[in-house]
């Protein structure tokens, strides 16, 4: 090897290696003194184990043995493994068997039942990857059975079980005493929301000294390392610039959040947390922290930067431009960064696209962490009457309601979300004011579908605003949903129709209230819509006695399907009649 330099690959983790080094050349071999230099090196963990397969050794009537595997280098970090199974057919409630040992022998199951099994390998370090899924039956009941003696049957396998569990676990023993065999520790659970990984965020305000939770979490840069560019935003903490980052060799983009001077105590916190939050999270739909300066002022926080900004504005800036497949891909992230949260039992409480990040390769990603953000950053947080500060129309009713806030709130959000993409950055019911939002919604409205919104997407996100939120679908639900729509393009083919009860904005529904239109061309100006006079004309719509009994179905009619932001102010959720009573228009 000519160079100086070498990656040594497949090394195992938490082992010592010795690493001789010689240099030779043409005269090496003639010369008794060789030069040579050594060095010990310990690799600390690699990669989280993952259980690669697993396999069915043995199936009766009411168990089965299964046996599993995980690549040889990871095996050494591997202290145990969790075994969770459930019935095909109810994937919803869930057993989880943990073991000691690859090989478990699963027993108290339904005869002729499908089963599906996934196994997460343990370590010191917390809980590897999930295997994939596997499916497996157990043994039909061969003859027709009376209940006597399906109960006697049951007993005596629970027997056979038990002596089949004590006899493997002697033998296992015997054979090697280290290997322990069978469940260690058997629990259910009842509700699925209890099967998480077993990692979960650490709050920040658990720490006394909320400067520990940054050390712990997050990386210290030296000032020297960073270059600023140019400003990019601006938030309630300071400006976040562009600029590079020296990482070994090479520089990195960055973006750099800078906490502006003359902070109090409880802002540096509250800033801090959010790199505190940020750092435990590593996920590639989520804004990836490279690390934070603390030692030096300005504070700065430094993450991944993102070419395309923030998603609500690079919509709005690429109005129309993408197929469904892609506003679909970009959901599917955004939900599956979603889920990674929602497992670590983080609830985000501001999920909106303003908060989601979009790079070059249009991957999404969620940012917006920390314990006041909605409180400092997003100036769409409104003090509600419990004086908390939410921000209305992405927030579940029962979050504005008693604060509170779950992950089945934020899928809530999410469908919000769900809506702003699809409709290219549209501003939530419009201009509509947060209490009206917050009266609809308690009458039962929904948002309608945008324009050429996929009816299995609108579906999805009439699901997430569901009113009760046990209803709503769990993020991983949802990330198996938009996965399937994307595996098959076609399903997406299938196009929402409008919602009856949606309409053009007829005047005043808010904003504008006590306006007189007396013309038609004076009411469409004060909408942004004077464009569309000749097709108001042209359908006879010629006065505002005419206007007044339109029909949704004439607003189709007439053409009005705006391209860009005038979209919002041409619908709205009202029913028309509700809005023409409320707008004043009879003093025509
Ligand atoms: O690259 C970027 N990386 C980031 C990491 C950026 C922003 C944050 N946090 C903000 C997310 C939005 N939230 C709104 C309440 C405030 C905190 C973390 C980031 C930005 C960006 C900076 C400030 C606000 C929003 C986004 C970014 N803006 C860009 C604009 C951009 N990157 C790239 C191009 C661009 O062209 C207009």
């Amino acid at each position: 090897m000519p160079g100086t330099s070498v990656s040594v690959l497949e090394l195992s983790p938490y082992t010592n290696y010795t690493f001789t080094v010689e240099a030779r050349n043409g005269v090496s071999n003639q010369s008794p003194l060789r030069s040579v230099a050594s060095t010990i090196a310990y690799v600390n963990e690699t990669e989280p184990p993952k259980v690669t397969s697993i396999i069915m050794e043995k199936q009766e009537k009411s168990s089965l043995t299964l046996t599993w595997t995980v690549p040889g280098r990871q095996m050494r970090s591997v202290t145990g493994y969790k075994l969770m199974y459930s019935k095909k057919v109810d994937q919803q409630t869930y057993t989880v068997l943990q073991s000691s040992s690859n090989s478990v022998m699963v027993s108290d199951l339904l005869p002729g039942t499908v089963y599906v099994f996934r196994v997460q390998a343990l370590t010191h370090d917390g809980a590897g990857f999930y295997s994939e899924t596997h499916e497996f039956h157990t043994l039909e009941e061969k003859a027709e059975t009376n209940w006597v003696s399906l109960a006697a049957g049951i007993g005596v396998a629970g027997v056979v079980v038990l002596l089949v569990i004590g006899f493997i676990c002697i033998r296992r023993r015997k054979r090697n005493s280290r290997a322990r065999q069978g469940p260690e520790d058997i629990y259910f659970t009842k509700h699925p929301d209890q099967l998480k990984p077993l990692k979960t965020y650490v709050d920040p305000h658990t720490y006394e000294d909320p400067n520990q939770a940054v050390l712990k979490f997050a990386d210290e840069i030296l000032p020297s390392a960073i270059t600023k560019q140019k400003v990019i935003g601006a938030g309630e903490f300071g400006e976040v610039y562009k600029g590079t980052l020296k990482k070994g060799r090479k520089d990195i983009s960055v973006a750099i959040k800078i906490l502006k001077v003359g902070y109090t105590e409880s802002q540096r916190i509250d800033y801090l947390s959010e790199a505190s939050i940020m750092g435990q999270f590593s996920h590639h739909n989520v804004i990836h922290l490279e690390g934070v300066v603390t030692k030096y002022k300005p504070l700065m926080i430094i993450t991944e930067y993102m070419e395309n900004g923030a998603l609500d504005a690079y919509l709005r800036n690429n109005d129309g431009e993408f197929s469904s497949l892609q506003l679909v891909g970009m959901l599917r992230g955004i939900s599956s960064g979603m889920k990674y949260l929602s497992d670590m039992n983080y609830v985000h409480r501001d999920l909106a696209a303003r908060n989601i990040l979009v790079n070059s390769q249009l991957v999404c990603k969620v940012s917006d962490f920390g314990l006041s953000r909605v409180l400092e950053d997003d100036t769409e947080g409104t003090y509600t009457t419990s004086g908390g500060k939410i921000p209305i129309r992405w927030t579940a009713p029962e979050a504005i309601a008693y604060r509170k806030f779950t992950s089945a709130s934020d899928v809530w959000s999410f469908g919000i979300v769900m809506w702003e993409v699809l409709s290219y950055g549209e501003r939530p019911y419009w201009e509509m004011s947060n209490h009206e939002v917050m009266k609809s919604i308690n009458e039962g409205f929904r948002l309608p579908a945008p324009m050429e919104c996929p009816s299995a997407i609108y579906q999805l996100m009439m699901q997430c605003w569901q009113q009760e939120r046990a209803k709503r679908p769990k993020f991983g639900d949802v990330v198996n949903i938009l996965d399937k729509l994307i595996r098959s393009p076609e399903s997406l083919k299938s196009i929402a129709d409008f919602d009856p009860r949606v309409s053009i904005r007829l005047p005043s529904t808010s904003g504008c209230d006590g306006m007189i239109f007396r013309t038609v061309t004076e009411w469409l100006e004060s909408i942004k819509m004077g464009q569309y006079l000749e097709n108001f004309q042209a359908a006879g719509y010629s006065t505002m006695e005419h206007i007044v009994q339109l029909t949704p179905e004439d607003v189709t009619v007439v053409g009005v399907r705006l391209p860009g932001h005038q979209k919002r102010i041409a619908f709205s959720i009202l029913g028309l009649q509700e809005q023409a009573s409320s707008m004043g228009v009879y003093t025509v």
